[in-house]
């Protein structure tokens, strides 16, 4: 952020247009700078072929599921940056933190802190010295036991998850704080997918993805709604690139022209990138306002229903799935009524498209017999993407879309085993059959009341509520909305533990005592008492398979997630309710454990044994409604009034711009692996707001240069960030977009979405303001 950059990061932005396509040479260039840094060349080009193939590990990337072909290369450029910037022989250890004060790595930046290698020894805060200092494992996990055994209530403890760790380590920790008394499960899911996950169980009874890897080759069309591939998931381009050759309709729903979503070259066809040929990924590319998609979706149901009424006056065959709709699904009629009560003026205005252009939507919608709908953060992080993901079901539920062949609902999952992580019951509202058969399982009284989530957790943090933060992975200081808050919140704590590879912000905002717990990565071989240890994910596509590290570790001071939790499971529990060191010494007997408590886990151990891993099934998929009516529902939402939020209103001010935050093409959430962005033509820096050209001209400001960034809601705190500069840049008038964490201080932790408490990242009223000095603002003020 603008508050850290340090002289070695480029001052001078560099603008200009990305001409190529998206992959290619530009790609393999990227590729080959990850690798030259790492340090560790020789070792990771081996380490690369083995991403993702059976017998190897699973990409610490993204949670796109892979291709059941195998001998396939299974990696593309920003998994390479993900397992490179693992794999770096640098490391942070006590000498590291010997020279560093905790308040001189404040003033670092993001970047420069990651940057540092990997954490290779436990450490403890040392008030006196404002300096880590190197603790034993044995002192840490007694410490954490100490701390736990003294709160008043186990609800005082806050247990976050990232989406990186493994169903063995997600297993278990649910298991030890259920065992210590609560449901206290803030999830990175929260911030990510969560509406989806709400919706989709009210829907269609499963809050997962209807669709596998296979449906993507019988598609007739692929919709992606506010998704950007290219940089985010981009070996899902080549299923895209493959349905244009053959003929299938591909429909980018995004208010960017992203780069990945026009044109894809495969890094791996050399013919093609000899010639510079590139396909394109796309055949309509649509750009709607922010928060606008659940209108368009809306008017597509619309046109889809005046022609259905046509079809019938007329005797032609019918636009809707009449046998589908009366063997499968509730509440229709209630649906079209509402439908028929929402007005076109209302769609046209709130959507950003034109009727034009939402009548051809619905058209390639219609056209198609089997359609997949895929979707991302720009439907997930607004106040009202719980009803709009709803209304993508409902489109889909109209022509039987769901639970056949080449069709279906795909939410695109973002963290490699954040899928895997509820589904192994991190959870902090969990489903009462999944605790009743814990308690059968294991014959202990589990928290039956529901937990704190990232936002309730952050409140609790802040009222003194909640006293302990432990974190399996992630960086919740940076990820998490209104920063200065979420800082005060973990300064707040009496006890702030940290389980992670690399160096991040959360560290430096830490309890009163603090700990970091280094770990090992999905890159590293991981050896337990009884031998070489896997571990397992679950896919986009409820695809479960093992991964196996295949790097020694940097230092023999790294443990495993699982092991670390046992260790501090053990200095809280002692041996109740399992003996938690017999269990991590082999790895199977957690998956013992799984197969007998969730369902579609039976034989585990013997299932992974098949290559590629098995299908845990999906209900909708199968055309099981898992809904008190049995059957698909039908949600009869209404538009919302208006997309600005009555307590932006209630500041009296207009907003100048509607801002979304997204990712650059060179980070992985908070981690920042380079400061170029180069589809989008940014170079080494990040402290940019992509604004219209027309809008710069019309807020009084001249392309280029900086500005302060205010964000307007009613409370009473002033949010800033300082300084940013402004980029002319192809995006639709009123709207603005910058990076992700960089503009988290504008993001107001009370502004969530309806029924998913997600903050609306995607959804922030701003004005601009003439730049202030910029300086050390975060850091200090917090
Ligand atoms: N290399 C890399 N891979 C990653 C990650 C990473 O940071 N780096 N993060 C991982 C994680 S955890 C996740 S969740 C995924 C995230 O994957 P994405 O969801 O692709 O991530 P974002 O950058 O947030 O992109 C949001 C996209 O939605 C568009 N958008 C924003 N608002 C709206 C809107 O209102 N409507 C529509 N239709 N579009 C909108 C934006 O223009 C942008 O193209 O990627 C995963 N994979
Ligand atoms: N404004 C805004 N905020 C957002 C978003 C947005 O689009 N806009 N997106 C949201 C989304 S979708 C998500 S998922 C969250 C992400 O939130 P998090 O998951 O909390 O954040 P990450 O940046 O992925 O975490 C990076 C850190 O994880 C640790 N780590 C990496 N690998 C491992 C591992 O194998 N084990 C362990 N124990 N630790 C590891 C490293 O120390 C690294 O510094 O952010 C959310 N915040
Ligand atoms: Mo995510």
């Amino acid at each position: 952020m603008s508050m850290h950059h340090q002289a070695d990061q480029t001052p001078t932005p560099r603008y200009k247009p990305y001409k190529g396509p998206a992959g290619g040479w530009g790609a393999l260039i990227s590729v080959a700078q990850a690798w030259l840094t790492s340090d560790n060349a020789m070792k990771n080009l081996r380490m690369m072929l083995k991403t993702n193939q059976n017998g190897g590990f699973d990409c610490p990337g993204c949670a796109w599921g892979d291709s059941p072909e195998s001998g396939m290369v299974k990696f593309c450029e920003n998994g390479a940056k993900a397992v490179n910037w693992e794999a770096t022989k640098r490391r942070v250890d006590a000498a590291f933190f010997a020279k560093h004060s905790v308040t001189a790595l404040l003033e670092q930046s993001d970047y420069w802190l990651e940057y540092q290698g990997r954490l290779t020894e436990p450490m403890r805060y040392d008030a006196e010295t404002d300096r880590y200092k190197a603790i034993s494992w044995e002192a840490a996990f007694d410490l954490v036991g100490k701390h736990l055994n003294a709160l008043p209530s186990p609800d005082m403890a806050e247990f976050y998850t990232s989406g990186r760790a493994s169903n063995e380590a997600a297993y278990l920790y649910q298991l030890f704080v259920r065992a210590y008394g609560t449901n206290n499960f803030p999830d990175c899911s929260n911030m990510c997918h969560e509406a989806s996950g709400v919706a989709l169980a009210q829907s269609v009874g499963v809050g997962k993805g209807t669709v596998t890897f296979d449906d993507f080759e019988h598609a007739d069309a692929i919709f992606v709604w506010g998704q950007n591939p290219g940089t985010n998931h981009p070996r899902m381009l080549e299923p895209l690139r493959e349905a244009v050759k053959r003929g299938a309709q591909v429909v980018c729903i995004n208010p960017l022209k992203e780069r990945g979503l026009e044109r894809f070259q495969h890094p791996q066809h050399p013919l093609e990138m000899l010639t510079n040929g590139d396909k394109p990924t796309n055949t309509a590319y649509f750009r709607p306002a922010l928060g606008g998609d659940m209108a368009i979706l809306r008017g597509m149901a619309k046109f889809l229903l005046l022609w259905e009424r046509q079809a019938q006056a007329e005797g032609k065959e019918a636009v809707f799935d009449h046998d589908f709709l009366n063997e499968h699904t509730t509440n229709v009629l209630e649906y079209l009524g509402q439908i028929d009560d929402t007005s076109w003026d209302e769609i046209v205005e709130q959507s950003g498209l034109s009727l034009v252009e939402i009548e051809q939507a619905a058209r390639m919608y219609a056209k198609g017999k089997n359609v997949i709908m895929c979707w991302a953060m720009g439907i997930t992080q607004h106040r009202h993407s719980v009803p709009t993901i709803q209304e993508i079901a409902n489109l889909m539920l109209l022509r039987g879309n769901i639970g056949r062949p080449g069709a279906g609902l795909c939410p695109v999952r973002g963290h490699s085993n954040v899928q895997g992580d509820r589904t192994m019951g991190i959870n902090e509202r969990p489903p009462v059959a999944f605790l009743d058969s814990l308690e059968r399982r294991f014959q202990f009284q589990v928290p039956r009341h529901n937990g704190h989530n990232v936002v309730e957790a952050i409140h609790a943090m802040l009222e003194g509520r909640s006293k302990v933060f432990i974190g399996l992975g992630g960086n919740f200081a940076q990820a998490t909305p209104d920063s200065p808050r979420t800082f005060e919140a973990l300064r707040n704590c009496d006890l702030t533990v940290q389980i992670s590879t690399k160096l991040n912000r959360s560290h430096l905002m830490h309890g009163k005592d603090a700990l970091i717990l280094p770990c090992l990565g999905r890159t590293d071989i991981d050896i337990q008492a009884e031998g070489p240890q896997a571990v397992t994910v679950e896919d986009s596509f409820s695809m479960v398979h093992d991964s196996n590290g295949q790097l020694q570790p940097l230092s023999k001071l790294m443990k495993s997630e699982p092991a670390i939790l046992a260790g501090i499971a053990a200095a809280t529990l002692g041996s109740k309710p399992v003996d938690w060191n017999w269990l991590v010494a082999d790895y199977s007997r957690i998956r013992d454990l799984i197969a007998d408590t969730i369902p579609g886990f039976k034989d585990f151990n013997e299932r992974l044994k098949h290559p590629g891993g098995f299908y845990l099934g999906n209900s909708a998929g199968a055309r099981r409604w898992n809904t008190p009516s049995g059957r698909a529902n039908f949600r009869p939402n209404v538009l919302p009034k208006d997309l600005i939020h009555e307590r932006t209103h209630a500041t009296g001010r207009v907003p100048d711009l509607i801002m979304q935050s997204m990712r650059s093409h060179d980070q992985y959430n908070t981690t920042i692996y380079g400061l170029d962005d180069r589809y989008r033509g940014v170079k080494g820096q990040r402290d940019v707001l992509f604004v219209n050209e027309a809008d710069i001209i019309r807020l009084g400001f001249k392309p280029g240069q900086k500005a302060d960034i205010v964000s307007l809601w009613e409370d009473g705190r002033e949010r800033r960030v300082k300084g940013f500069t402004l980029l002319a840049f192809d995006i639709p008038a009123g709207q603005a977009a910058a990076y992700y964490p960089e503009v988290n201080p504008l993001v107001p932790l009370e502004s969530t979405g309806d029924g998913s408490h997600t903050p609306t990242s995607k959804f922030v009223a701003i004005r601009l303001e003439a730049a202030s000095a910029t300086g050390l603002i975060m850091a200090r003020s917090a």
